[in-house]
């Protein structure tokens, strides 16, 4: 059919509803997520023979699954599976905000950045490879402002362009060992509960399994195996698997951040 599902995803306070605003205008509708009182912003819009749909989810800096906002981001995202996630980050804090980035590639949903408050960035001096950024994350990146309008035609086309293509590649991994161990529980799962398959997307099932971090039934095959893991990854790097995967996780963030971010001058001094 020719409905394109797109999620808005970012850290609070980016612009993500601001740039649904430039881009849907009038058509925006305002509502509340069920069962909270967390507003829900949505809008349809018909472009070059499609439907586009948006949904603004609530702005999150992680995916941790331990509060409302973050919970009722990463349910809508794995139970109404997007064609498309839109993350939209601030650009003058690219570093803070690649975090929810990587995780959000680990749902394995095509992605595009969209580098919203680029005015703000290129007035404090900020040089941002976003051609890099593409490579480095084999993700659609924009130079967008809502507040000037700028990349609001690139997102929808790009939109349009991706959905076409569906494909989606994983560029950058964790240290080795530690994306073997994730092959091999991912088997573990196809042998004694596939089920789980058609639930999560495979990389989030296999990292959250590890993190012991699902609310469902688990096979104890599974369970066992996945504990034995979890017990050697815990030995091999000398802390608890949740600190070893959020480190892991930085680490892609900083060497990202690093090639693709310079900074022509320093901020002129700022006393407030
Ligand atoms: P959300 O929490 O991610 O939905 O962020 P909002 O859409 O509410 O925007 C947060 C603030 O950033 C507001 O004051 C916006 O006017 C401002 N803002 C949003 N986009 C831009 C942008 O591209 N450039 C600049 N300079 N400010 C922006
Ligand atoms: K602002
Ligand atoms: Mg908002």
């Amino acid at each position: 059919d020719n409905i394109i599902r797109v999620a808005i995803a970012g850290n609070p306070n980016v612009g993500k509803t601001a740039l649904l605003n430039a881009i849907a205008g009038t058509n925006l509708k305002v509502g509340n997520w069920a069962g909270v009182t967390v507003e829900k912003k949505e809008a349809v819009i018909d472009y070059k023979s499609y439907k586009i749909e948006f949904v603004d989810l609530p702005g999150v800096y992680s995916l941790s699954n331990k509060v409302a906002e973050e919970k009722i981001a990463i349910d809508f995202l794995i139970k109404e599976k997007p064609d498309i996630i839109l993350n939209v980050v601030d650009s003058t804090n690219l570093e803070r905000n690649l975090y929810l980035t990587i995780q959000l590639l680990e749902l394995e949903i095509p992605l595009i950045i969209a580098l919203n408050i680029w005015d703000e960035a290129v007035e404090k001096g900020y040089e941002i490879d976003y051609k890099k950024l593409e490579k480095l994350l084999c993700v659609k990146a924009i130079p967008t402002s809502a507040k000037e309008n700028l990349g609001i035609t690139e997102i929808l086309d790009s939109i349009i362009q991706i959905y076409q293509n569906k494909n989606f590649i994983q560029c950058e991994h964790f240290e080795t060992d530690i994306e073997e161990y994730l092959k091999k529980i991912i088997e573990v799962v196809e042998k004694y509960q596939p089920v789980l398959l058609s639930l999560y997307p495979k990389r989030y099932l296999a990292i959250a399994l590890l993190e012991n971090n699902l609310d469902i039934e688990i096979n104890p095959n599974i369970k066992e195996f996945v504990a034995k893991i979890r017990k050697d990854l815990e030995k091999i790097y000398g802390k608890e698997i949740d600190i070893i995967i959020v480190e892991e996780r930085y680490s892609i963030v900083i060497s990202v951040y690093e090639q693709v971010v310079k900074k022509k001058r320093e901020d002129k001094v700022d006393i407030t």
